[in-house]
């Protein structure tokens, strides 16, 4: 079975391509021609996420999953949330967005944030939801250099080590969009 994971983030096919069971012909954006920027303009990570998967059927007629993704820091009221990607700017720069996040942050010691991932299915009428959360907190600087966005700021509970500094395969296993993943593979194997 064909079906697009809609994201324009090689970091994140890169990460959800091994877990995806083996009927799953997974297609990228690339894969289908949708070189367009699919508009984010929700202002949920739920609203977003079925934005882009549901782009992606009405225009090219595939199944697709897409995936929103924010970082939420308790100190800081949940920034920088669903503006997570261009929260330093329209850039999108990942080191701007953590230079950002750290000048906020300053010297609080209160430092606890989660990421959470929103996955959409849109298959024929059906639109799905699946989500994944990890909790940690927030480094004093940035630490690693594999991952990819706020990685090496963001350190799991239970690790003495950035995401930036974990092995991907790790990431995969504890953190949000791997657990995301996990429940919308489960389902699609239901
Ligand atoms: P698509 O919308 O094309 O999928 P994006 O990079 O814009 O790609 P999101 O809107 O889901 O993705 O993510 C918002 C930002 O949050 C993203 O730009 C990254 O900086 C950050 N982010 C997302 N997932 C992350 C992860 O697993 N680790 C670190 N940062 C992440």
């Amino acid at each position: 079975m064909k079906m697009v994971f809609a994201t324009h983030n090689p970091h994140k096919l890169k990460e959800v391509t091994p877990l995806m069971p083996k009927g799953i012909n997974l297609l990228s954006l690339t894969d289908i021609g949708c070189f367009e920027e699919i508009p984010e303009t929700g202002t949920t990570l739920e609203e977003n996420a079925c934005l882009k998967a549901l782009h992606v059927l009405e225009t090219y007629g595939y199944p697709c999953f897409a995936d929103d993704t924010g970082l939420l820091v308790d100190a800081l009221n949940g920034e920088p949330g669903v503006y997570s990607a261009r929260y330093a700017g329209p850039g999108k720069d990942a080191d701007a967005n953590m230079d950002k996040l750290l000048l906020r942050l300053g010297q609080n010691t209160q430092r606890t944030a989660r990421f959470q991932t929103v996955v959409a299915l849109s298959q024929n009428r059906e639109q799905r939801l699946f989500f994944g959360t990890i909790e940690g907190s927030i480094t004093q600087e940035k630490r690693g250099a594999s991952g990819f966005g706020y990685d090496p700021i963001f350190m799991p509970f239970g690790f003495n080590r950035t995401f930036a500094e974990l092995p991907l395969a790790l990431k995969n296993k504890i953190g949000h969009r791997g657990k995301a993943i996990q429940k919308l593979v489960d389902y699609l194997k239901s």
